[in-house]
């Protein structure tokens, strides 16, 4: 087994020493980190696989994100070490009703890497509160997540309230999350969709060079 495979192998386990163990290795020896980042998303995706099909369970899921997470520690002060001036800021939240937060937190990391000032509401974060702080901490970039189908119409209700409070010409709404595609951002009227965190921070980027 390569060390990816055993990174892979050692989430689904959710082996977090191991984890740690084999995503310090496979930096050492000279890998590049974004295949050490895909290694630990493979990872999840198959444990994404099994509890689909039921045949494992929220517990085994969790300790397979805790592990996950062990390593997303290690590769995140490399993955967002740009040393540059925030380029422009932005907040990032999980809709209300929904607690994943994994998808989330690579974007996040990937718009610091991208050289933006980034503040995470979390979890659980009501349509106002988005509103609210992004008024309040003066963002150009409002980042939605939310991974599942009956908490996706949250994203709409954020928009409905920056229309209602007459601000949405300020914000630039960007939205993702497994059930989330361009089609549904189109139809809630979201400026952008992006399927994973590196094209995200790809658009982010973009945004701000066009300023
Ligand atoms: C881990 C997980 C959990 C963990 C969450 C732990 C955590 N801290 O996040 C736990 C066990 C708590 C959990 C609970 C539940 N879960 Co769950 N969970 C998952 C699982 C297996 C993986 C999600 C994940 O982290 N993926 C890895 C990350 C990296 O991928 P991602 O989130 O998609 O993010 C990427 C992109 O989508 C994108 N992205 C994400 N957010 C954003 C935001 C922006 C702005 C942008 C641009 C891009 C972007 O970029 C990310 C990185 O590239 C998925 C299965 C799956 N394949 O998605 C089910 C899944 C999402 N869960 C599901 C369900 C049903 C539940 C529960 C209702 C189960 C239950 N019966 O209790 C609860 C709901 C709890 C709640 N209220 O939120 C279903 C949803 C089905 C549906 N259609 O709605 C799924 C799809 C599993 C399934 N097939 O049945 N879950």
């Amino acid at each position: 087994m390569n060390s990816f495979e055993k990174i892979s192998e050692a989430v689904q386990g959710g082996q977090a020493p191991e984890v740690k163990q084999h995503v310090q290795q496979a930096i050492d020896e000279g890998n590049d980190v974004n295949d050490v980042l895909d290694a630990l998303l493979d990872g999840m995706s198959i444990i994404g696989k099994k509890f689909k099909n039921n045949e494992i369970f929220v517990p085994e899921v969790l300790i397979a994100a805790r592990a996950l997470n062990g390593g997303l520690d290690i590769v995140k002060p490399i993955l967002t070490k740009s040393g540059i001036e925030p380029k422009g800021k932005a907040i990032i939240g999980t809709v209300e009703g929904d607690l994943h937060d994994i998808g989330k937190n690579l974007v996040k990391m990937m718009l610091v890497g991208a050289g933006l000032e980034i503040t995470d509401l979390g979890v659980d974060v009501p349509a106002e509160r988005f509103v609210e702080e992004a008024i309040e901490k003066n963002v150009q970039i409002i980042c939605i997540s939310a991974l599942l189908t009956t908490t996706m119409d949250k994203m709409k209700e954020i928009i409905d309230v920056l229309e209602n409070r007459g601000v949405r010409d300020q914000f630039t709404v960007m939205v993702g999350g497994a059930p989330v595609n361009a089609e549904f951002a189109e139809k809630i009227g979201a400026d952008y969709y992006a399927a994973d965190a590196a094209t995200a921070a790809e658009i982010a980027q973009k945004l701000h060079q066009e300023d």
